[in-house]
């Protein structure tokens, strides 16, 4: 595609600002590290709901109390990284006993999925202008059809250092970029049934959630999981820091987009179950690809409820984002293969990042939790 266009669509289609981490601060507003896609409409209702209802592969999470949020700690291995505003302050959640799947949702499980239902996914389908200018400044020029063409967001390492607020220099709207063909068209995902599946929009893993008996983890949920029971600590793995002793998850370690060190062994996403789980035995947890939550996303929604003990919290009525007020947004938790501490450092259990729900990219997918029957 004429880099011209490229970089005209993703000023087009995300109109936002990335913030890097700089050395005054290592405390932020909140973070994007993903382009907003053009609106497009849900689908998300076409899928009849499913009978799998199954707990294979699944872990169960005994319920209890924790805090939730940041206590701003980051820096516990003489580390600096990012951590936003909107992670404070640290609330007292409580919790019901949950099932959650141990993975990311794979290939092979995605694909169960579409071949028993026909489901199309979000960038299989061509954007809906008269959908996508609701979200953009009054007066927006059309883009050509060539443009407006089904398709999804692909990571592309650079040649060497760029400016951290300019995602468009590492993000490529890609035509024919979807689930089934992750960097477009002469891709595919031979060989990858246990991989997490990606280019997954919050409306695609809602359909999937359906169809399967189950339903997104909130971000409470989520967060609780992803502690495993550990107090104050940073990581879903503990305190020492992601690049330090073995490999503990799936990130970017050396110089963020252009030089990857490999030491865990992925450039881009890794089979689950590639390192160690969590106290809770749930994988990648920490990095591979951000995991949708079910809940709307509000920067104060803390703040919101830090005068009382939240019982199974489901988040904001509704969505702001003061970046992007006029686009609704959903929770997205865990960092991925991108994630680097000089970026958002998104491994963290309290890291919040949050992206419209018709939003999929390389790194985005997600796992599914079932609510535990009572004895
Ligand atoms: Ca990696
Ligand atoms: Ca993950």
């Amino acid at each position: 595609m004429n880099n011209s266009i490229v970089v005209f669509l993703v000023i087009l289609i995300s109109i936002f600002s990335c913030k890097s981490v700089s050395d005054d601060s290592h405390i932020r507003s909140n973070h994007q590290c993903m382009p907003t896609p053009l609106e497009r409409f849900s689908h998300s209702d076409s899928v009849v709901n499913g009978t799998q209802n199954s707990k294979e592969g699944m872990v169960f999470i005994q319920g209890g109390s924790f805090e939730m949020g940041s206590d701003g700690n980051i820096k516990a291995d003489g580390e600096k990284g990012y951590v936003g505003s909107d992670e404070f302050p640290k609330h007292q959640v409580e919790i019901n006993s949950f099932w959650m799947d141990a993975t990311e949702v794979t290939n092979i499980q995605f694909k169960a999925f579409v071949d028993a239902t026909g489901y199309v996914t979000t960038a299989e389908i061509a954007p809906d202008w008269e959908e996508i200018k609701k979200s953009l400044p009054p007066g927006t020029s059309r883009p050509p059809d060539s443009v407006l063409a089904p398709a999804s967001l692909v990571f592309i390492q650079t040649d060497g250092p760029v400016l951290l607020q300019d995602y468009s220099q590492w993000w490529r709207w890609t035509i024919g970029a979807n689930w089934r063909h992750p960097f477009g068209p002469g891709s595919n995902i031979e060989g990858k049934d246990n991989y997490p599946v990606v280019h997954i929009s919050w409306d695609d893993a809602q359909s999937y959630c359906k169809w399967a008996g189950k339903r997104l983890p909130t971000e409470a949920e989520w967060e609780y999981a992803s502690r495993g029971g550990q107090i104050n600590q940073i990581y879903s793995w503990g305190n020492e820091h992601i690049n330090k002793g073995i490999s503990k998850a799936n990130s970017w370690e050396g110089d963020f987009p252009y030089n990857n060190e490999l030491n865990d062994g992925y450039l881009y996403t890794a089979p689950v179950k590639s390192y160690l789980p969590n106290a809770y035995g749930l994988y990648d947890m920490a990095g591979n690809v951000w995991e949708w939550c079910q809940d709307w996303y509000h920067i104060d929604y803390y703040k919101m409820i830090a005068n009382e003990i939240s019982n199974n919290p489901n988040g904001p009525n509704e969505s702001y984002d003061p970046d992007e007020p006029y686009i609704k947004k959903r929770v997205m938790k865990g960092g991925s293969f991108m994630c680097n501490d000089s970026y958002c450092s998104g491994y963290r259990n309290s890291m919040r990042m949050k992206s419209s729900p018709d939003t999929g990219s390389l790194h985005t997918g997600f796992r599914t939790v079932m609510d535990a029957v009572s004895p």
